[in-house]
């Protein structure tokens, strides 16, 4: 078979053990170490001048080829374009879109910088499949290069609503680069309604029943293909977690009580504050609950250099402060905020301990933190999850609770349902979800969308 060549852009550091931090790493690898392969992006490393060539290490079969930044490509390209334009617009956060047209002439220029040092090493029949957002204008880059070979592209945030993505401004040069792929992959089916939408109305394209693209001169496939985990390894990692140190020290200090927990990185799209508002109306609206129930939100930093994030930070620290200083007792703090990052197992056990998963984000493509929530939980006495409706999750686990998250009241009755729910509901609503984990595995995502992309132009 064509060997494989992953472009994201960073490439996830993978530990001794073959084991990277998060699902979509550690499907990623198992692909390249199948059919063998290169790993091509971002170093993570930012270094006074670009580099002439990347830097090559080879493990087993598959061979990591990096490079660094230098600072006003990261600047441009990384925190400016990527993060501070495209991000918020494609969760619908126009309000916090920031725009300059350097910015965006950089993104372009470091995608063709990284497409044209990927060049030299590849072959012929190589099949490339480029993730995310940074990298849209990457196939138009190697294509303008002379570069034939099958690319393929996901998406792993959601797709926007035409009247949405048209406030970039320069949104036709991004999806007419978009459509030098040979087949672009989305989260969901409403994802995919989306940029269908786009593609006829927007571009004047045509897109057939099954996904035939004819846009921009260009003919390419469109498809769904959710993201998922590998749900019984998570089941065994958080199993295995329960004696661990960090789980006996939290058992000590809950006394029984029952345990919310959230786990995100520090986003505005997470919807952070307004879950912890939720939090606060549930012990205002059910006060048999205060001083029996405790929430966890581990909150890892990202992006930290970007004001919109600095600004969500001050806010839930405000909230968390004002909430707790509101119902805390003497031996009793109603929300544990974590600023931090945890081990992977550590974050399973706790999943495996919380009664209630809350994951309510006011957008997210897919949100694997759901997903793994359901997985680690005992079959014979699992906890419940609540969800947002614009998580891409929702769309496959109907097992949730699933809530809107602008609805403070609505969320807060949700978690009371769920502190409330017999087991044998439990039970059933787990089960469900489990035989959807299973079914749509991350391996499942990744081979369907490597056949559809490896049988393109045949
Ligand atoms: C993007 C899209 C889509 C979190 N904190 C720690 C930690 N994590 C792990 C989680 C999970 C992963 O990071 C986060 O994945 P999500 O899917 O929840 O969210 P994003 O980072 O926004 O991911 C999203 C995803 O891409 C895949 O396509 O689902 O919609 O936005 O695995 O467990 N891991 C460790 N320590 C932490 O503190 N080790």
């Amino acid at each position: 078979m064509s060997r494989l060549i992953i472009v994201s852009n960073r490439v996830a550091p993978i530990s001794e053990g073959g084991m990277a931090a998060g699902g979509l790493a550690v499907g990623v690898y198992d692909a390249l170490r199948e059919t063998g392969g290169m790993w091509f992006g971002w170093s993570g490393e930012v270094a006074s001048a670009a580099p002439a060539s990347p830097k090559i290490e080879e493990r087993g079969p598959v061979t990591f080829a990096t490079v660094s930044l230098t600072r006003r490509d990261y600047d441009q390209y990384y925190r400016g374009f990527s993060n501070d334009t495209l991000w918020p617009t494609f969760h619908y956060r126009s309000d916090l879109t920031h725009y300059d047209r350097h910015e965006f002439d950089g993104y372009q220029r470091v995608n063709a910088w990284l497409a044209h040092q990927l060049i030299p090493l590849l072959r012929p029949d190589d099949v490339i499949w480029v993730h995310d957002y940074h990298l849209i204008p990457f196939a138009e880059a190697l294509r303008q290069e002379g570069i034939t070979n099958r690319i393929g592209f996901f998406l792993h945030i959601p797709f926007p609503a035409s009247q949405v993505l048209v406030t970039v401004p320069p949104h036709d040069k991004l999806m007419r680069a978009l459509c030098c792929y040979d087949l672009v992959g989305v989260q969901t089916e409403p994802d995919l309604r989306a940029l269908r939408d786009y593609l006829e109305h927007e571009a004047h394209g045509t897109v057939s029943a099954d996904g035939r693209v004819d846009a921009y001169g260009r003919s390419l496939r469109i498809g769904a293909y959710p993201i998922g985990i590998y749900p019984d390894e998570l089941a065994a990692l958080a199993k295995e977690g329960q004696d661990g140190r960090h789980l006996k020290n939290l058992r000590q200090t809950m006394h029984e009580r029952r345990l919310i927990v959230s786990v995100d990185r520090l986003d505005y799209s997470k919807g952070l504050v307004e879950r912890f508002r939720a939090f606060e109306k549930l012990l205002e609206i059910s006060p048999n609950h205060r001083a029996q129930v405790s929430f966890i939100q581990v909150a890892p930093p990202t992006r930290s250099d970007i004001q919109s994030y600095q600004q969500i930070r001050l806010q839930l620290e405000a909230e968390s402060g004002r909430i707790n200083g509101r119902f805390a007792e003497m031996d009793w703090t109603p929300i544990r905020y974590l600023h931090r990052q945890y081990e992977r197992a550590v974050l399973a056990s706790l999943f495996r301990e919380a009664h209630v998963g809350y994951v309510t984000p006011l957008r997210d493509g897919m949100n694997l933190v759901a997903k793994e929530y359901v997985a680690a939980q005992d079959p014979e006495d699992p906890g419940v999850l609540v969800l947002s409706r614009f998580a891409g999750a929702a769309q496959e686990l109907d097992g949730a609770l699933i809530v809107n998250p602008i609805d403070v009241q609505g969320m807060a009755e949700a978690l009371d349902h769920a502190l409330g729910m017999p087991l044998d509901e439990r039970r059933a609503r787990h089960a469900r979800m489990m035989t959807v984990l299973r079914r749509n595995s991350v391996s499942v995502w990744r081979d369907s969308f490597l056949r559809d992309l490896r049988a393109v132009r045949q």
